[in-house]
């Protein structure tokens, strides 16, 4: 009896978490319209996409593949049916952006229209969050019905740009875990993947014509004896951008340059101002020895590398870095002088925009657009250049206000490697401290932006650099829950921001992360600040 007793408990406790799990709307990032109606709609056996489009194939099996893991239910895509159905409609004509979309969910049926794939695609998680939350399980979940409540929604991104960065250089981390982000990211809505593949630490893509980067630059003797290694193959990295693709994140490569670029120098030292030799840099900061930028082999190199790393991504975008360049190296460097005064430059400062020059020359031949960190505004901005603005906003203001498109990642707010928390329990950081609710406060295109250079800032992105994050549970801790914060304040209407709403929908949003193992810090209450 007593055994009986306690099995009757549990089962009641167990039922009664998943309730509360469940109860409300969840959705995140907040859809730009949302209105609750009556009734709900249960997905069963018997219910079946409905679409003529065959470009739509693709994106509902996606959708079906995921949820049949955790219902057992097929999901069939046909061409007519006249209730039990999701109907999906795509219409060029439709008064939206191109990732938008209109859902409505109904006791018969649930109908998506957008004007495209993507929209459609951001129907269906915005249907994933409307399930209970046991959707994301990867096994058959028994005792639960999968209702979703009558909604009427009219939802499009407040920026294009809705990004995460990811530092593989001062720790490495595997193709698995790069994919296991992606699909968190495509939960969320988020839509660029910006991959940091080489610095001063690692230098992590195969690159066939210059075997060594991968053979020197991707073994790294740390100061305690230990190794540190990795790099991607390229088919790897091919593998990587189309996985990204179907759930319509576009990964941008980043090649740093002229600066942390010491992994590139050690496997060939010629490429620098002294001729080495060098070792991996096993100690976090800014490194002097940088690219030799009166050397001519310097230019031939880089366009060698960009030449085979561009056709990898097919993503329009591609990230030079251009950041902490120290000038010293080429202060005392004989070549780089003669190369300023041929130039007629002033000083080391317009040797580094000439350099930044003659990599756009490479990319616009190339058909990319540069995008660079805000230091590429030294001594004059490539024309065409995106400004990826993170010592604050001044310089994305700057690039704004020169006619340039920026992408706003200021540390302070959207770093994701500072601290989170209690600094007494925290692990350590490089920088403190970052809380939940100022990185969900932070406005891409704030009144400081003058109304009139706001079109500019095309969305922003979270930035997880990894000196401190030494395993991958470690960088997801990191990275969540911040990175949702990020897809709300990039996706949803300023006016529709409330950080209450988004701590009572991400309690939900936890359990989700749950099913996907995802080691996130938990956002105890912050209390005042
Ligand atoms: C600055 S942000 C860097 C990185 C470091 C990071 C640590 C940027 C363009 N450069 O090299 O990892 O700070 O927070």
């Amino acid at each position: 009896l007593i055994l009986f007793v306690f099995i009757m408990l549990f089962s009641c406790e167990s039922k009664k978490a998943i309730k509360s799990y469940n109860e409300g709307l969840h959705i995140l990032p907040e859809p730009k319209m949302i209105k609750q109606q009556a009734g709900e709609f249960v997905l069963n056996s018997k219910t079946v996409f409905v679409t003529n489009n065959d470009t739509l194939k693709k994106v509902t099996e996606y959708f079906a593949e995921k949820i049949r893991h955790s219902t057992g239910h097929r999901l069939d895509l046909v061409k007519e049916a006249k209730d039990n159905c999701i109907r999906v409609k795509l219409d060029t004509t439709l008064r939206m952006n191109d990732e938008g979309y209109n859902l409505v969910v109904t006791p018969h049926k649930i109908s998506i229209e957008s004007k495209s794939v993507q929209g459609v695609f951001y129907a269906l998680q915005t249907i994933m969050q409307l399930l209970p939350a046991e959707i994301e399980s990867e096994n058959i979940v028994k005792d639960i019905k999968w209702i979703l409540p009558c909604v009427f929604i009219q939802d499009e991104p407040a920026y294009p740009y809705r990004g995460m960065m990811l530092d593989v250089c001062r720790h490495f981390h595997d193709v698995d875990f790069i994919k296991k982000q992606l699909d968190i990211m495509a939960m969320y809505k988020l839509n660029r993947f910006h991959w940091h593949l080489t610095d001063d630490h690692l230098w992590t893509i195969e690159i066939k014509k210059y075997p060594e980067l991968t053979e020197i630059g991707s073994v790294r003797y740390n100061a305690d004896g230990s190794i540190h290694k990795g790099y991607y193959t390229q088919e790897q990295i091919k593998d990587v951008v189309a996985y990204a693709a179907e759930r319509f994140i576009t990964v941008i490569p980043e090649v740093e340059l002229p600066g942390h670029a010491l992994a590139a120098l050690t496997a060939y030292p010629e490429l620098s101002c002294t001729g080495g030799p060098f070792q991996l840099r096993n100690k976090w900061g800014v490194e002097e020895n940088v690219y030799c930028a009166g050397n001519d082999q310097t230019f031939k190199f880089l366009k060698d590398v960009l030449e085979e790393v561009i056709p990898l991504f097919p993503g329009k975008f591609f990230h030079i870095g251009g950041d902490e360049c120290p000038k010293v190296k080429w202060n005392a460097c004989e070549k780089c002088q003669k190369r300023i005064r041929d130039e007629k430059l002033k000083d080391a400062h317009d040797l580094q925009s000439y350099f930044i020059h003659r990599i756009e020359k490479i990319l616009l031949k190339q058909g990319k657009s540069m995008i660079g960190w805000d230091e590429i505004l030294e001594g004059g901005l490539a024309p065409t250049a995106t400004v990826m603005s993170w010592r604050g906003e001044e310089g994305g203001i700057k690039a704004a206000s020169m006619g340039h498109d920026v992408i706003m990642t200021p540390a302070e707010w959207l770093y994701l490697d500072f601290g989170q928390g209690n600094i007494e329990v925290e692990p350590i950081t490089i920088n403190f401290k970052t809380l939940l609710s100022k990185t969900y406060h932070y406005n891409p295109a704030s009144e400081k932006i003058p109304a009139d250079l706001r079109h500019h800032v095309l969305g922003a992105q979270g930035n997880m650099w990894t000196e401190y994050a030494t395993t991958p549970i470690h960088t997801e801790y990191m990275l969540y829950p911040r990175l949702l914060a990020i897809a709300e304040l990039t996706w949803s209407p300023l006016e529709k921001k409330d950080f209450k709403s988004f701590e009572r929908r991400l309690n939900n949003q936890l359990v989700r992360l749950d099913e996907h193992r995802i080691d996130y810090h938990i956002p105890l209450p912050e209390g005042p600040m």
